[in-house]
């Protein structure tokens, strides 16, 4: 397994509707494995293709985040949410594309989420908690939305300017 560099806002690749996977292959198993050792690294708790460059609609996701928890990884390819609950839910998120900035976004507390697994087969499973933030989170990344376009545009804006100074500092250093 591999690491893979993750693309930090403002990028056009972050912005992409991304393409389903027509058919898996062991290149797209590779890119699963990669991306959820990139993702633990981080560490975070979920990653999406775009944020590697790879504009295919690929999600992971582990929400075991509690201490001595047994790992759940989950790798989705093709996820689609076809159920919400009207229930809302608001969390403070976070994303591996915006470093250290943090917002509260309301989102349905109840998703039910269709995908395709690494064998091919179809699954369906209603998720819950942190489970049901981070899986839209992830599947708005692959429709090019970011949690900040949540946000108000001068909150936004004011995000994006920080993170515009840090890939300039990185590009320095
Ligand atoms: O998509 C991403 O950028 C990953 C992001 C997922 C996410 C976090 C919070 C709410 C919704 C979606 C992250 O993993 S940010 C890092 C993070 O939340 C975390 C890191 C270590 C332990 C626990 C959480
Ligand atoms: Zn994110």
């Amino acid at each position: 397994m591999t690491k893979r560099p993750i693309l930090i806002h403002p990028d056009p690749r972050l912005k992409k509707v991304c393409a389903p996977v027509p058919d898996l292959s062991d290149e797209l198993r590779t890119l699963a494995d990669d991306m959820l050792e990139t993702m633990y690294d981080a560490p975070g708790i979920g990653l999406a293709a775009p944020q590697v460059g790879v504009i295919s609609r690929l999600i992971v996701l582990d929400c075991q985040k509690e201490e001595g928890a047994t790992p759940r990884p989950m790798a989705m390819f093709n996820p689609e949410v076809v159920a919400a609950s009207e229930e809302l839910g608001s969390y403070e998120e976070g994303c591996l594309s915006i470093p250290d900035q943090y917002a509260e976004v309301t989102r349905p507390s109840e998703v039910s989420v269709r995908w395709i697994d690494r064998d091919g087969h179809e699954h369906q499973q209603d998720f819950g908690g942190l489970w049901a933030t981070c899986v839209q989170h992830e599947i708005d990344h692959l429709n090019g939305k970011l949690f900040i376009d949540y946000l108000k545009p001068l909150r936004r804006q004011m995000i994006t300017r920080k993170m515009q100074k840090l890939k300039r500092e990185r590009a320095r250093a």
